[in-house]
């Protein structure tokens, strides 16, 4: 029924099936429901455009500014997952066999009381939205994706953070077993884990998205299986994947690539087509396959929603 192809394996019926299995209360789509889902005009599109059947139930977004979406295939088929390796291409295949079930995520540091979630139960605890969103490599490509997840307002209003907490820090699995990179030692990329870190106000705030899922569809471990960061009006390193601990910290965490490059790339990591990367141009962007580049915009087209957040600070040092 669907084309063979070297993408994320299509669900066969088998793993539909598994996927059933999941108590009534989960929110994936039971064996019947996923069935009437999958008509017949959805399955050939699916086929067409590499999509996996739908196994989330989620709002809608109505994408009231149309953006003009990427396809799956795009999305899931070039990825910065350094961990895996540093050629975009090479993420996927890499990544296939990515162990992301079963996932605890630890929420700790200055709450009330530290405790751990099992990914499974997110999808059950929050209700999930799906959001279209600009998405911005700070290496200068695009694309527009419908994310699947939940604000991360909810997670945070669930630890309740101390009245000391001003920060949120994030990192990533540790698995040299199952991350070529983490298992090269002194030669490994990047120091891990992968960290990155927000600001309270960036972290409660209503666009602020953690995603488990994009084109209805949990998602693949490229695209940082089974729960990452989406950060819209930032950078792309800020949207940090396969996230197991989120702590609540007094002091502004140091990110990654903050580390990695501290004159490169800051803490905030705004979007902002007016401060240049110190070894190129910030103003356009190449979105995926689309053959001439288009201006960025300021705040990647969020500038309404969260320019106050930033008011009176100076973008070209807080970087
Ligand atoms: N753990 C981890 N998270 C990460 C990265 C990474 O290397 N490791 N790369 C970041 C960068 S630079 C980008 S642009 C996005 C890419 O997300 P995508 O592959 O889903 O497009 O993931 C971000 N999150
Ligand atoms: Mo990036």
């Amino acid at each position: 029924m669907y084309p063979k192809s070297s993408h994320r394996p299509i669900l066969t019926e088998a793993d539909i099936t598994d996927e059933a299995l999941f108590d009534g209360r989960r929110k994936f789509l039971k064996l019947g429901a996923a069935m009437a889902v999958s008509t017949a005009s959805v399955m050939e599109l699916a086929a067409k455009e590499f999509l996996p059947p739908p196994n989330l139930e989620y709002e809608r977004d109505r994408n009231p500014q149309k953006l003009e979406l990427n396809t799956y295939e795009q999305i899931t088929s070039y990825n910065n997952f350094y961990e895996f390796t540093t050629d975009k291409k090479g993420v996927k295949p890499l990544a296939q066999n990515f162990r992301s079930d079963p996932w605890t995520l630890t929420i700790d540091g200055l709450v009330e009381k530290p405790f751990e979630l099992d990914a499974r139960d997110l999808v059950d605890t929050f209700p999930l939205e799906e959001r279209i969103y600009r998405f911005r490599c700070v290496e200068g490509w695009s694309m527009v994706v419908p994310w699947i997840g939940f604000e991360l307002s909810h997670l945070i209003k669930r630890a309740k953070p101390l009245a000391k907490a001003k920060y949120v820090r994030f990192e990533t699995l540790v698995d040299p077993k199952q991350f070529p990179d983490q298992a090269r030692g002194p030669f490994a990329t990047l120091d891990y884990p992968y960290v990155e870190g927000l600001r309270m106000d960036e972290a409660m705030h209503p666009l602020t998205l953690m995603a488990v899922g994009l084109y209805g569809h949990t998602l693949p471990p490229q695209n940082g299986a089974p729960i990452r960061l989406v950060v819209p009006w930032k950078y792309g390193f800020k949207g940090i994947k396969s996230i197991v601990r989120i702590s609540f910290t007094e002091s502004q965490p140091l990110n990654t690539w903050q580390a990695y490059a501290p004159r490169e790339y800051g803490f905030y990591a705004n979007v902002n087509p007016d401060v240049d990367h110190p070894r190129w141009s910030q103003k356009r962007e190449r979105v995926l396959g689309h053959f001439f580049k288009q201006e960025t915009l300021m705040f990647n087209g969020y500038d309404k929603e969260v320019a106050h957040l930033y008011k009176g600070m100076d973008l070209r040092k807080f970087f």
